[in-house]
């Protein structure tokens, strides 16, 4: 297996699209977005817009895809040994521009930085401590999201421990216990509705011990859905056309992990090619399913595997089409399968 692939380029995606010369795209990005803000600002509508009108943001979106953008979640996080413990550290920072999309910034609430937060991927039996230090101006604290842990380390202020105030820190330890693999998360637990929505998540990874206790796959993707104020609708910190895309070959096997850390559900559905759920919360399904449309909850996590075997562009989007598209094209919840030959 594989880790994450890296990114397509623009130029590329633009070739395999079957767009306009991939040349012309090296410098259509600003005027695209300009003109997008512009087009937002004026309050255009589709009422006030002509077909062709429509018709050009559209494409210009699509043109733009996938749009780079400063600041990237969910790479993986360092850790160091300490005896048999494996020692993380997390630090709660403002990113006062977060660019979620091509030119749009907002500020952030951070783990070490980015939305999402860094991933931490540990296996199964594997001694965990996670130093969190406070830099935001408000009291803090972090929950396991999905993780059996003792209670003192399950993160909730006043409840199992006293709030991590600003300037202080505090140290989690705890065992991924074995039985525990699969897809879970990291989360503030104090105000929360702001903090996690602000950006305070990100993954946590438990490998199994025995891979053949869980299917195998060929590259593994990560779609961390939010819904709040970085952005709106974002897949990893982002919206479309800044989006990364999945890229696969034709016959591969690819494993998707969603995690829901927005306050909406978002029913994620794919062309192309169905996708079959195998765990729900990390917990491997005594049957998994075919579907195409995965409707997904704040707090929930999915892994489901697709089999590559349609070469082509396949749109990949939430099905709450208002977080999707607009009179102005594609935005938000959408990213791209591209299956090569
Ligand atoms: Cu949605």
């Amino acid at each position: 297996m594989t880790k994450q692939q890296t990114g397509v380029s623009r130029r590329k995606f633009a070739g395999l699209a079957g767009l306009a010369s991939a040349g012309a795209f090296g410098t259509a990005l600003t005027p695209w977005a300009a003109r997008e803000m512009d087009a937002r600002a004026s309050g255009l509508t589709s009422q006030s817009l002509s077909a062709d009108e429509m018709d050009a943001f559209h494409e210009a979106g699509v043109s733009a895809f996938p749009a780079e953008t400063r600041g990237k979640g969910n790479q993986p996080l360092e850790y160091e040994m300490d005896g048999d413990v494996k020692v993380f550290r997390l630090t709660c920072d403002i990113v006062p521009d977060w660019e979620f999309d091509v030119g749009k910034t907002v500020e952030a609430w951070t783990y070490n930085g980015t939305v999402p937060g860094p991933e931490i991927r540990v296996t199964e039996g594997d001694r965990v401590r996670v130093h969190v230090k406070n830099n935001l101006n408000e009291s803090t604290a972090v929950h396991w999201h999905g993780l059996i842990v003792p209670n003192d380390q399950d993160g909730v202020p006043f409840l199992t421990q006293p709030p991590i105030k600003p300037g202080e820190e505090f140290t989690y330890e705890f065992t991924a216990l074995e039985g525990n693999a699969g897809t879970h998360m990291y989360h503030s637990h104090n105000n929360s509705a702001k903090q996690v929505t602000m950006g305070l998540l990100g993954a946590f990874t438990i490998l199994p011990k025995d891979p053949a206790t869980r299917p195998s796959y060929d590259r593994e993707f990560l779609i961390v859905l939010n819904d709040g104020p970085i952005g709106g609708y974002s897949i990893n910190g982002k919206s479309f056309p800044a989006t990364e895309p999945l890229v696969a070959k034709k016959g591969e096997r690819i494993l998707i992990r969603y995690y829901n850390e927005g306050l909406m559900i978002h029913p994620m559905h794919l062309h192309g090619m169905p996708q079959l759920v195998i765990a729900q919360d990390g917990w491997l399904l005594p049957q998994p399913y075919m579907c195409d449309t995965l409707n997904i909850a704040p707090g929930q996590r999915f892994e489901v595997l697709v089999d590559c075997t349609e070469v082509g562009l396949w749109a990949f989007h939430c099905h709450i089409l208002s977080h999707a598209e607009g009179d102005h094209g594609m935005f938000g919840m959408v990213t791209v399968l591209i299956v090569e030959e």
